[in-house]
């Protein structure tokens, strides 16, 4: 069976499930006058009875996706993935629970630590959406990495809910967060992994893994895709910035209501906008660095690279974005970035007390340099401290930098010279206008003094 399903982009995705092809081509669909929207069902998960809907995804064909549901599935995890999106600002959780965003549906959020559901009532909704009758398109979400319970004949390293999945099933066993996520990621409109627990194994595949934990494309595997053609999205992180996370559901929910592109994934299926720059091109201590300064101790103000930060090696973007609302995150915050986006953490960055073996060799060359860059800084610095007008009365009229002087000779030649190239080919108004008189009302206070002191000496005399 060939079930074609109109997204809109042009890619085409093949993903095949046994006996089933599901082909997504938006061309294919427009050229049968079909457009967006039009497929009965796509994937096993709605079966055939489910009403059309956007992508056959069970939305209504009389107009956009009114609501989306979110299957949210914790694994080997801290629970900081979800603490991080409940501090997301942009979008907020609220602002897509609420479906206040312009053309975004409603998001209907099942959570098992944030909703106000509990136990089978809780589940029901999981199990609708896992034998095809939820009637809506959904997103599945991996956080925390993946055990590997499938291999035990009974037990589990994590689990949610209890008495199996046949509902004639007598068992009150719980069940397996593994089972949840082979049920659930065949009929997802789209899989997306949280945190580095759940995008490549993080913290519980550490060396000395004693659960076989791993990551959840490395469990689905690397052909899985997603009932629209896309394989898991990752949005990595220990924990990971929550706006980074909401700001790809939003994505994804544009893809799925037709109006909006496939996010940029890169080749290792991350936002590509958002994993591209590395922590130290935006780092707040990045121009300590270039002059050669570095922090001995935490607590200090300068480039942390030699006490242990990976900054100028590691793709994440919390030095731009911060960490909840433009605000905070590890080096502003005063910590070494140890590298938890990325798919060699935490083993590949420990010790992390230990500089990086190689900031020794860029550590060097940057003090070296460094050295020579911070005195022509200073330089240009003492000059551009000084108003034009005190330049050429020659002193600094500040109460709170007394002695503060005019330019030295050394500064008047390097100023000279700096001029010339800097108003090489252009005009330098300052000099075309070097007639211009001093303001004669300068320093009133000890003018009307002398003033006053000649007027009482007149009078005495
Ligand atoms: Fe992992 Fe999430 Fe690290 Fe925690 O729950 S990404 S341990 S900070 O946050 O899964």
């Amino acid at each position: 069976m060939t079930v074609k399903i109109g997204v809109p982009d042009t890619q085409s995705c093949v993903y095949e499930q046994g006996e089933r092809v599901l082909m997504a081509s938006a061309t294919q669909a427009e050229a049968d006058g079909e457009g967006l929207q039009t497929v009965p069902n796509a994937g096993d998960v709605f079966g055939d009875f489910t009403p059309y809907g956007v992508g056959g995804l069970g939305g209504s064909t009389d107009g956009p996706l009114e609501e989306v549901h979110v299957f949210w599935l914790a694994g080997m995890s801290c629970d900081g993935c979800s603490v991080s999106v409940t501090g997301a600002t942009n979008p907020s959780i609220e602002e897509l629970l609420a479906g206040s965003i312009p053309g975004l549906p409603r998001v209907v959020l099942h959570h098992p630590v944030l909703s106000v559901t509990a136990g089978a009532g809780f589940t029901k909704m999981f199990r609708k959406a896992a034998d095809g009758t939820l009637g809506h398109p959904y997103v599945g979400v991996m956080e925390g990495s993946v055990p590997d319970d499938q291999i035990l004949p009974e037990g589990y390293w994590s689990a949610m809910g209890g008495g199996g999945f046949d509902p004639d099933s007598p068992g009150d066993q719980p069940n397996r967060v593994t089972d949840w996520v082979k049920l659930l990621a065949p009929g997802a409109a789209a899989m997306v992994a949280i945190g580095t627990c759940a995008t490549w194994g993080g913290i519980p595949a550490a060396a000395g893994n004693v659960t076989g934990s791993m990551s959840l494309t490395d469990y689905l595997g690397q052909d899985y895709r997603s009932t629209l053609g896309v394989p898991v999205v990752n949005v990595p992180g220990c924990a990971p910035v929550g706006d980074n996370f909401t700001e790809v559901v939003a994505g994804l929910l544009l893809f799925l209501q037709g109006i909006g592109p496939l996010p940029e994934l890169d080749e290792l299926g991350r936002p590509a906008w958002q994993f591209k720059e590395t922590v130290h091109r935006h780092c707040a201590r990045a121009g300590y660095y270039e002059e050669g300064r570095f922090a001995e101790m935490p607590g200090d103000q300068e480039c942390l690279v030699e006490i242990g930060c990976w900054g100028p090696v590691v793709q994440c973007n919390i030095t731009e974005r911060g960490a909840i609302n433009h605000m905070g995150g590890c080096m502003i915050a005063g910590g070494a970035c140890i590298g938890c986006t990325m798919p060699g953490f935490p083993d590949k960055f420990s010790p992390f007390y230990k500089a990086p073996p190689g900031s020794a060799v860029s550590g060097t060359i940057s003090r070296t340099t460094g050295a020579g860059i911070r005195r022509l800084r200073r330089m240009s610095q003492a000059n551009l401290n000084r108003s034009p007008l005190w330049d050429r009365t020659g002193e600094v009229p500040t109460p709170y930098g007394r002695g503060m002087s005019g330019p030295t000779t050394v500064g008047k030649v390097e100023g000279f010279f700096y001029k010339r190239l800097q108003y090489r080919g252009s005009t330098n108004l300052a000099k075309a206008n070097k007639t211009q008189p001093i303001p004669k009302s300068m320093n009133i206070l000890e003018q009307e003094r002398d003033r006053a002191a000649a007027t009482r000496g007149q009078e005495t005399t």
